[in-house]
């Protein structure tokens, strides 16, 4: 195994220089988990962690070292263990707030596009897939429309025209992931081991298509919610994994309420959380009072939104 699969670069080796001068060894992030990371280096898989050190000195969480990211360990005693002294200069980082806080959150690293998978069943919603793409904009990497579940659509041709006209110059691929279909499609996109992620709503297929590229069951999938298509939250860490053929895919768990991190946000009341949740609501002209399938008052229930800030927003008037 070597790194070079990972898209270790000779750019990224020159970052490293100095790195390895301390007596550090290069790897790449491949598994986020509360307690450690998995980290790919030249010799295999090891568990490691940020020392405290490390840590302090990040002044942003998003700082730290997420999955994708390219690394500086150095081996810790103990079979396979190490500590993650840095974290190298990314191309490319999706970053989001975390829910319900004010703080940056990194979703994946390095990565070169980003598929933004929808279901073309009950889950489209064309307000979340533009949040999306200002998520993917601000991250440096390239967005692509990925519609799945083509065999459930009764009018795939019109969401991909509606798809098309609401971005213009985003690739949009229609697949049918269960089956396979439409898949084909996306594998130049790792020409030249390059990095994908794949991001979107719970229960979209994200899962069965990582499956599908690697040709084997190595990530678990759920069957959606028969009513209205919602998926039952199954991935629950993001991971990387290399494709036989050639480049890398990070699967990570589907996002509810997502919102986007803007270091130049203006400082007005920010509502951003609820407005991410409301994307979500059954109605797009929601008042989140007793409508059904209300995603903001489901928040709420679910003790993921303050009732407080509701009624703050209710009264202001924007909605
Ligand atoms: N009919 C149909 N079902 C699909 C297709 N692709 C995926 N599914 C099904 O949709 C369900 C959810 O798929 P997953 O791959 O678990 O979805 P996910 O996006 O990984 O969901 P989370 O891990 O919860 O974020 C599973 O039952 C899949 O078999 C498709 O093309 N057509
Ligand atoms: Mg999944
Ligand atoms: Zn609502």
């Amino acid at each position: 195994m070597s790194l070079a699969v990972y898209g270790w670069t000779e750019e990224r080796r020159r970052a490293f220089a100095a790195f390895q001068a301390d007596g550090l060894a290069p790897g790449r992030v491949v598994g986020e988990h509360r307690t450690h990371y998995q980290v790919a280096t030249d010799n295999g898989e090891l568990s490691a962690v940020t020392p405290g050190r490390v840590r302090n000195a990040a002044h942003l969480r998003s700082e730290l070292p997420g999955v994708g990211d390219f690394v500086a360990v150095r081996p810790a005693p103990g079979e396979g263990n190490a500590t993650i002294e840095a974290v190298l200069p990314r191309s490319s980082a999706l970053i989001r707030k975390a829910s319900g806080k004010e703080t940056p959150q990194l979703l994946a690293a390095n990565v070169d596009v980003a598929f933004i998978v929808t279901g073309l069943d009950g889950d489209y919603n064309l307000a979340r897939i533009q949040r999306f793409l200002t998520l993917v904009r601000e991250s440096g990497a390239r967005p692509v429309i990925v519609a799945n579940k083509a065999d459930l659509a009764g009018n795939a041709a019109d969401i991909v025209a509606e798809l098309t006209a609401a971005a213009p110059g985003v690739a949009v691929h229609v697949t049918g992931a269960r089956a396979g279909s439409g898949l084909g499609e996306l594998v130049p996109y790792f020409d030249g081991n390059r990095t994908i992620v794949l991001i979107g709503s719970s229960g979209v297929g994200k899962s069965t298509m990582i499956n599908q590229f690697l040709g084997r069951a190595a990530q678990e999938t759920q069957e959606v919610r028969g009513h209205d298509s919602r998926g039952r939250h199954t991935t629950t860490h993001r991971q990387m994994f290399l494709r036989a053929g050639g480049g890398a895919i990070i699967d990570t768990p589907g996002m509810r309420g997502l919102e986007v991190w803007s270091a130049s946000e203006a400082s007005a009341p920010d509502f951003s959380d609820i407005e991410a949740l409301a994307t979500d609501c059954k109605f797009r002209n929601c008042g989140h009072k007793s409508e059904p399938g209300c995603a903001v008052r489901m928040a709420v229930a679910a003790g993921e939104l303050d009732a407080g800030r509701l009624s703050a927003y209710s009264a202001s008037g924007r909605r």
